[in-house]
């Protein structure tokens, strides 16, 4: 039994260490503190990261303090910021594997499309990480919850880029 649920989980896409119910809570509700701050979110991503910003077309050279109040820059922090929400509400429930594999699927086949790098992938990480590390209630265990499931979505997400 256990043999076919390791086998299943193989054939939809190796997540390597899935969370723990308590890291999963952790990060659940680490999230919902700043879940809905979308446009700060991207804006603190593009001003960390003028190389991610360049690859948006609307948005590309644009001061980010001033596209903050945009409709355009709105809606993409939605999309964006949403995926993360999506994910965060899939984690901690191995029932949710073929569901996250489709998401990171799609993720990487749009992004691959646009030739966007593993190391642009990382860089967005590291500045999603630091805003939650600003943001939110921080301390060791919730780093380390956060730390566990990003590994495995973007072990996940480079396996398809
Ligand atoms: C790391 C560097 C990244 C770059 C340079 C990048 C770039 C882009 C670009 C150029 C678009 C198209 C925008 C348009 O329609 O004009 C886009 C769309 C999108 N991105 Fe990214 N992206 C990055 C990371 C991410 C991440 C980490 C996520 C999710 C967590 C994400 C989620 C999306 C979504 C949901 C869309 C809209 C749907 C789609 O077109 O696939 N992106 N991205
Ligand atoms: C896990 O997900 C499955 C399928 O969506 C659902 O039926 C089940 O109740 C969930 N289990 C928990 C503990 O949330
Ligand atoms: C809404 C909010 O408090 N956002 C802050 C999150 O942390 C960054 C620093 O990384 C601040 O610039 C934001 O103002």
């Amino acid at each position: 039994m256990k043999f076919f649920a390791v086998l299943a989980l193989c054939v939809v896409g190796a997540i390597a260490s899935p969370l723990s119910a308590d890291q999963a809570n952790l990060v659940q509700s680490s999230w919902a503190q700043v879940r809905n701050n979308e446009v700060d979110i991207l804006a603190a991503v593009f001003t960390a990261n003028p190389d991610i910003q360049a690859r948006f077309p609307q948005f590309a050279g644009k001061d980010v303090a001033a596209l903050k109040d945009t409709a355009a820059f709105a809606t993409h922090a939605g999309r964006i910021v949403g995926f993360v929400s999506e994910l965060v509400a899939l984690i901690g429930n191995e029932s949710n594997a073929p569901a996250v594999n489709t998401l990171v699927g799609q993720l990487a086949a749009s992004h691959k499309a646009r030739g966007i790098s593993q190391a642009q992938f990382n860089e967005f990480r590291a500045s999603l990480v630091a805003y939650l590390q600003a943001n939110v209630s921080w301390g060791d265990n919730v780093a380390a919850a956060w730390t566990q499931g990003l590994d495995n979505i973007f072990g996940l997400l480079f396996s398809k880029l």
